[in-house]
Formats: structure tokens, C-alpha cells, sequence
């Protein structure tokens, strides 16, 4: 591929937004690598993914040189093409039964701050930043901004993001508890490696599940919610996992889970 990075190895798979020199942004064909390394991920039954940047930016975003933005006389349909990229990564991110981690090695600015916080868990160097930067180009946050944010943060710091375009610093970002966590730079592989490694040994079946309980619960009430994880905990306590999860704990010894 000729936008990113993709590898996939004892159950890890690994997507480096490869093309430093523009700070990562997003262009047409990066979308369409993404696109195939997602599609990699699922076939290839990866436990955990991971997303990351290469060189000193996760990623600034749209590429505001692209063809797809920039106007050649004709007026512009960005609708289309947020149809045709960001919102299928979105979900296609989110849909994902295994955990997505982001490692925000640096700026993550517009579109692709909202990628980041799209994954499950976000981890970040302390010299990275998010930057909602739409508002300084006439735009509004997209790749789920706005639904993304309010959830994560409230809608006065979600607003205020928006609205400044204020860049925010890793730091801030997990004391405001936007992000998972916040390390040293010299530490962000090694930690996003050993999470990594642990969250691949993990339950798949029940790691699946729990996502799809917790992203669902926006939608739902307490009561229905209660519905919800007592089938999913049916179908948990039926599962090898379990059996196994337990037999390892009484026998003090590590699990080996088949994710099923
Ligand atoms: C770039 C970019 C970039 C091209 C840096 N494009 N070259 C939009 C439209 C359509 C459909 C749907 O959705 C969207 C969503 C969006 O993502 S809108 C938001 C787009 N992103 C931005 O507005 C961010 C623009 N970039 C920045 O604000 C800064 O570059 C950041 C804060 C990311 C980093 O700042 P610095 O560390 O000071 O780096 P720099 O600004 O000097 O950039 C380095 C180079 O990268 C530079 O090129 P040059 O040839 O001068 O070295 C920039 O022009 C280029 N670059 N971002 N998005």
C-alpha cells in the first residue's frame, strides 16, 4: 500500500498512516488503503488493531491539497465525499468486534482527531494534540465530532473545542478523561505494544460484546440496557472462554482463550 503501513502478526494488527512529509493527511488513496488494511483486519480475525502515524504527526487530516477539496471551478460536494471516506472508516472502526487502539504519536488535527477518538482506546505521547481545526477552514467537525466529543468530554468543553479551534494538549485531554492515557513519548510504543499484547490474550467473544454493550447504550434507557447485558451475559456464560476464564483462576494458572 502506498499511503499506510499494514502488518498483522500473532493476532496484532498494526496501521501506520505513512506519508510523513504532509503530516499524514488524509488523501483519496489513503482512504482506499484503509479501507483494504480494515478489510485485512476482519478476514485476517486480528485480536486488537492498532492505529498510529508515522514521523512527528498522527495526522493533520483532511489533505486540504487534495483534488477532492480543492475547487477547480466547480462547486465542491463535500457530502460525497464524506460518504465515500470518512463515514465508512468511522464505521467501520467502530464496528470492528476487536479493540481499536489509537497511539497519537503527535498532532492529530480535524478529521483525524475524530478518528482517534473514534478508536476504543486512545493513548497518547505527551508532546501529541488534538485539533478540531474545521472551524478555521469554514467547517464543521466531522467523523463523528460531534457526537464523539459531547460523549467524551460534555458539551461545554466539546463546544468550546469546536468553536476555538483551540489545540488541546495530551496532557489535558487525559485529565478531562477524553483519552485512556497519556505518556511519556519515549514510552508510547512500549506501552501501546504491551496493551497490545495483553488485549490479544484477552476474550475475544467477550471484548466484542462489550463494546457492542457500551457503544450501544447511547441509544438506550437504564432498564432496556439491564435487558441488554443480561442476553449478552447469556451468551457469555455459555462461551469456552468463560469455562476456561474460571478454570485458570481456581487453578492459578494464565488462561488460553479460543474466543468462543
Ligand atoms: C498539510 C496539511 C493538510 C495538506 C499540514 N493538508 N498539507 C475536510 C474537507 C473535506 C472533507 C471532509 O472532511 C474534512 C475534514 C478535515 O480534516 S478539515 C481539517 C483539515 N486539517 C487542517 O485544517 C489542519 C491543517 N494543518 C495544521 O493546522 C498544521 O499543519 C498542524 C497543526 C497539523 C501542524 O502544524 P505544524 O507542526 O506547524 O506543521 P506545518 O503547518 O508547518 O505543516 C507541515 C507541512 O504539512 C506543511 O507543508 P510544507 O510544504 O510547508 O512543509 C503543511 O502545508 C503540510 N500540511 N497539514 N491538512
Amino acid at each position: 500500500m502506498e499511503t499506510i503501513l499494514f502488518s498483522l502478526a500473532e493476532g496484532i494488527a498494526r496501521i501506520t498512516l505513512n506519508r510523513p512529509e504532509k503530516l499524514n493527511a488524509f488523501n483519496t488513496a489513503m482512504h482506499a488503503d484503509l479501507r483494504g488494511a480494515l478489510e485485512q483486519t476482519r478476514r485476517g480475525a486480528a485480536r486488537v488493531l492498532i492505529l498510529t502515524g508515522a514521523g512527528r504527526a498522527f495526522s493533520s487530516g483532511q489533505d486540504l491539497a487534495d483534488r477532492t477539496v480543492v475547487a477547480g471551478g466547480a462547486p465542491l460536494d463535500l457530502g460525497a465525499t464524506i460518504d465515500a471516506t470518512y463515514n465508512p472508516l468511522i464505521r467501520g472502526l467502530r464496528e470492528l468486534p476487536c479493540p481499536v487502539i489509537a497511539a497519537v504519536n503527535g498532532a492529530a488535527a480535524g478529521a483525524a482527531a475524530n478518528v482517534a477518538l473514534a478508536c476504543d482506546l486512545v493513548i497518547a505521547a505527551k508532546s501529541a494534540s488534538f485539533i478540531q481545526a474545521f472551524g478555521k477552514i469554514g467547517l464543521l467537525p466531522d467523523s463523528g465530532g460531534t457526537w464523539i466529543l459531547p460523549r467524551l468530554v460534555g458539551s461545554a468543553r466539546a463546544l468550546g473545542l469546536a468553536l476555538t479551534g483551540e489545540r488541546l494538549s495530551a496532557e489535558q485531554a487525559a485529565a478531562w478523561g477524553m483519552i485512556w492515557r497519556c505518556v511519556e513519548d519515549t514510552e508510547l510504543a512500549p506501552t501501546v505494544d504491551e496493551l497490545a499484547r495483553q488485549l490479544a490474550a484477552a476474550p475475544t467473544l467477550a471484548i466484542a460484546r462489550t463494546k457492542e454493550a457500551m457503544y450501544g447504550s447511547w441509544q438506550r434507557t437504564l432498564s432496556e440496557q439491564l435487558d441488554v447485558e443480561r442476553d449478552l451475559q447469556r451468551e457469555l456464560g455459555a462461551s469456552a472462554d468463560f469455562r476456561e476464564g474460571v478454570a485458570a483462576f481456581l487453578e492459578k494458572r494464565a488462561p488460553r482463550f479460543m474466543g468462543r
